[in-house]
């Protein structure tokens, strides 16, 4: 299989690029990022000598260069590519329409243009909005509260609207919480760890108790390999692993694990829009593709704080470049 991957440089894209490398010895991988702050080639280091493996550094966004690509037929593009963090999206919305919107446009384009068998769009559980009892399936209303989610909900339509009108094979997959190596320290799991290592303070938005589901990022990536294979078109998945709890447990549980004291929580003014919890039925990908995670809550987050704790000088140099200035900007006006 010939593949297209966008926002392979991130975190879930860089955990499936080497995913599917491993698993694959006969798949072949173009990466396209455009490298925003988010996109990092360290987190490809070690597959990037591939010959299966190729990085190409350009926007989704980009007409001219996205058709170019395409003339090399792929078997399927994934779309991973993606402004993806709400508390960004608050600051300033604009390249969460650009790129999340009008790139996922671009690329729908070249698909339609060149046939291309299968385009599947990552997207996510925010586009449903906060539940407080019970579980989203894949037939709920989108009622998504941040820009960030606003972005990702047009964007599932505009793919279901290119199926409808145009044919084009597009699977829409909808996951939970993603934690694993390579994560940016903006999100959650890894500003908690990597604070606690410096024994900072972690800041918990409001009362602490909305709750996330959380998923270890090689589970989704094999929930993505089984919608590639097996996945039918027009048809949107729900990826969860049923790990639902509160922030406040989270930090306490990440405390424990680095023997850190509790007084390093710091209960901040709350995300404005805050959605107060997500659950996902995902019974659908479960019975339909055979998919259901495999790897345990408690021995994924230990593999991934032990990830944190051995790899400081990636998230040290991020921590020290323009991050900070964004720390600032989010964190201490709370
Ligand atoms: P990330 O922010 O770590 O990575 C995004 C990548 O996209 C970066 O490498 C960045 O350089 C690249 N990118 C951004 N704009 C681009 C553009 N215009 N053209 C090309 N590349 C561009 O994000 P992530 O957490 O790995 O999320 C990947 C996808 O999964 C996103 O679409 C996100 O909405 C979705 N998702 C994430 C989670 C989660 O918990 N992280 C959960 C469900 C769904
Ligand atoms: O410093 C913090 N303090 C805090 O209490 C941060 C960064 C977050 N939080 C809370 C907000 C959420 O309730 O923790 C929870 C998780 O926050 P994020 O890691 O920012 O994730 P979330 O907003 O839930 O969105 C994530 O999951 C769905 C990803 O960032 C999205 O890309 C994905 O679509």
């Amino acid at each position: 299989m010939k593949l297209l991957i966008t926002g392979g440089a991130g975190f879930i894209g860089s955990n499936f690029v080497r995913y599917i490398i491993q698993q694959h010895p006969d798949w072949e991988i173009t990466n396209l990022d455009k490298l925003t702050y988010a996109g990092n080639l360290e987190n490809l280091k070690d597959v990037e000598q591939s010959l299966r493996y190729r990085f190409i550094k350009g926007d989704i966004g980009d007409r001219e260069l996205v058709d170019q690509l395409l003339q090399q037929k792929f078997d399927a593009i994934i779309n991973f590519a993606a402004e993806s963090h709400v508390d960004r999206s608050i600051l300033d919305a604009s390249p969460f329409l650009e790129t999340n919107i009008c790139g996922t446009q671009v690329l729908l384009e070249g698909a339609k243009k060149y046939g291309i068998k299968r385009f599947i769009q990552v997207s996510t559980d925010e586009v449903y909005g906060s539940i407080e009892l019970g579980s989203f399936t894949e037939l709920s209303p989108l009622h998504p509260s941040s820009p960030y989610s606003a972005s990702k909900a047009a964007a599932d339509l505009l793919c279901l609207a290119y199926h409808k009108t145009y044919g084009i094979a597009v699977i829409i997959t909808r996951c939970s919480n993603n934690f694993g190596p390579y994560q940016f320290p903006e999100k959650f799991i890894p500003l908690a760890i990597t604070n606690a290592i410096e024994d900072k303070p972690i800041p918990v938005y409001g009362d602490g108790l909305n709750v996330r589901d959380w998923i270890f990022v090689l589970d989704h990536c094999r929930a993505l390999e089984a919608t590639l294979e097996k996945g039918r078109a027009g048809e949107v998945y729900n990826i969860g692993a049923g790990n639902e709890m509160t922030n406040l447990a989270l930090v306490h549980t990440l405390l424990k694990s680095l023997d850190k004291p509790e007084s390093l929580i710091q209960f901040v003014t709350d995300r404005p829009g805050h959605d107060r919890r997500y659950s996902l039925d995902s019974s659908k990908i479960r019975t339909e593709l055979g998919w259901k995670p495999i790897y345990s809550f408690n021995d994924a987050l230990a593999f991934t704080v032990n990830w944190y704790l051995s790899n400081r000088h990636w998230w040290q140099r991020i921590k020290s470049g323009d991050y900070a200035k964004y720390y600032e900007q989010v964190y201490l006006k709370r």
